[in-house]
């Protein structure tokens, strides 16, 4: 079976059987009745899979596919915050590697950090890797201290409130939806904030034709199909160079030769397997 993120390119999300954003995609090779998962993302995606699914073949179409932001905190930094304040709750983006997982309390994604961080008991709570979905939990969580880490997307860091307001001023009627990674003064200027799964339902949500997308370009496909009679716009080089190494020619051979099998440190993966099943029980995705 071949999973795909919305931020691939067009054709590979055509021949996927499942396309989705790191949470839906790891939730449905669960019930997979295959042997062979290849994964059309980013190594995090292909280790989360392969975690909650030990006994299937997970195959990446591009072991070099990483997300820069998935190594920005270190165990070290994690031991570090746990000395510091005794009742920690370490919380998790998804977009970290399984080590990181392994030493955490709990994961979320982009569409359940709100909901998970807003039900657990602890005060204080080192959210990592990416500051900008943390400052934007925290915001919704006052009575919480969130405790921020230095990580960030290099994608959707970058951008521009200056970049929003062209294009805003070229598509005057335009609504304006945001995925949390990107700084807060961008994000103060999005009519909706939310997940590349929130983005895409949150569409229908509006009369607008024209919609403002700040969030990786490869979500258009979906977009475009879900909603044929609507104009998206993106900024120009919204692009994850990561995401855009996966090629057709490079997935035909990950089936042909059975290429970039992921393979993780069966402790590591027994941790990290606790905090990825803990996102999933919390029910906090419906
Ligand atoms: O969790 C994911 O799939 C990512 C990286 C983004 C999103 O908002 O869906
Ligand atoms: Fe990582 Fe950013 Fe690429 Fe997502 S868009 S995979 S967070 S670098």
């Amino acid at each position: 079976m071949i999973l795909a993120h919305y931020y691939v390119d067009e054709e590979i999300q055509k021949v996927a059987d499942y396309v989705g954003d790191s949470f839906y995609l790891a939730q449905v090779a669960k019930d997979l009745d295959c042997e062979v998962i290849v994964v059309a993302g980013v190594c995090f995606m292909g280790e989360s899979i392969k975690i909650l699914n030990p006994d299937k073949k997970v195959l990446l179409v591009d072991s070099e596919a990483d997300c820069p932001m998935a190594h920005m905190v270190t165990v070290s930094k994690i031991r570090e915050m746990r000395e510091k304040y005794e009742d920690l709750a370490v919380v998790t983006y998804i977009n970290s590697t399984a080590e990181i997982k392994a030493h955490s309390d709990i994961c979320v994604t982009s569409s359940n950090a709100l909901r998970i961080v807003g039900k657990l008991k602890n005060k204080n709570i080192f959210f990592a890797p990416d500051r900008n979905l943390g400052s934007y939990v925290a915001r919704f969580v006052e009575d919480k201290n969130i405790l921020l880490n230095e990580g960030w997307c290099p994608v959707h860091d970058k951008v521009e409130v200056c970049q929003i307001e062209d294009l805003k001023r070229r598509y005057l009627q335009a609504k304006v939806l945001a995925h949390p990674e990107c700084r807060r003064e961008v994000l103060e200027k999005a009519d909706y904030i939310g997940s590349t799964k929130g983005i895409i339902q949150q569409v229908a949500a509006y009369e607008q034709e024209d919609f403002i997308i700040v969030t990786e370009r490869g979500i258009d496909a979906e977009l475009k199909s879900r909603y044929p009679d609507r104009r998206f716009h993106y900024l120009e080089e919204f692009i994850c160079e990561d995401m855009k190494k996966l090629t057709l020619e490079k997935l035909k051979n990950s089936l042909t030769d059975m290429k970039n099998e992921i393979r993780i440190d069966p402790k590591i993966a027994e941790n990290a397997l606790i905090s990825l099943n803990r996102m999933l029980e919390s029910g906090a995705e419906k």
